[in-house]
């Protein structure tokens, strides 16, 4: 039985200050799966804390918003899309490698291009989501449902100053 999933890419602002988006997106277009949704975002400081928010007593919490803010990078801007597809999630994740740069596989994105900064911040490129619940979460974090080419969840009509735009439900 197949087992269709969506999942969140970001590359972080390392990833687009290391000029890897090419090659990062050369090495997704590997897994087949196919990009449902793709956009720039500047990511304000509220974003980024709900994009970690697991992570909020964590002592490298601050520095991680400002990465992904693109403030250790001077680069304020993440890439961040949607893969759909058979194992989207796995797919990505083995991809991708381990969270610590030093521990991934060398031949996965992180492996082969994170590091760990002097103040112990795993700088690893890119986040790929790590099950259906957390992918559901933060896709409609990061994204509106027209923004994604295919209906992956429940939206609904909301009305608002006479214009009418779908939301997530
Ligand atoms: P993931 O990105 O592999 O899903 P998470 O535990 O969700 O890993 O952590 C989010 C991000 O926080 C990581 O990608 C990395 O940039 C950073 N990070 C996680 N754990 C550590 C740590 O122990 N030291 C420093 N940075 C970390
Ligand atoms: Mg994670």
């Amino acid at each position: 039985m197949k087992n269709t999933q969506a999942t969140l890419v970001l590359i972080k602002p390392d990833g687009l200050k290391k000029s890897l988006t090419g090659n990062i997106l050369a090495r997704l277009s590997e897994t087949k799966l196919e990009i449902i949704a793709a956009k720039v975002v500047r990511v304000s400081k509220e974003l980024a804390e709900q994009h970690y928010y697991h992570l909020k007593d964590k002592p490298f919490f601050p520095e991680l918003i400002k990465y992904l803010q693109g403030e250790l990078h001077d680069r304020k801007k993440v890439l961040a899309l949607v893969y759909g597809g058979e194992d989207a999630i796995n797919k990505v994740r083995q991809l991708a490698g381990a969270t610590n740069p030093e521990e991934a596989d060398p031949t996965s994105i992180r492996g082969s291009y994170g590091r760990i900064t002097t103040k112990g911040l795993y700088e690893n490129v890119i986040h790929a989501s790590t099950n259906e619940s957390e992918a559901e979460r933060e896709i409609k974090l990061w994204f509106l449902p027209e923004e994604i080419i295919v209906d992956l969840y429940h939206a609904k009509i909301k009305t608002q100053d006479q214009c009418t735009h779908r939301v997530w439900a």
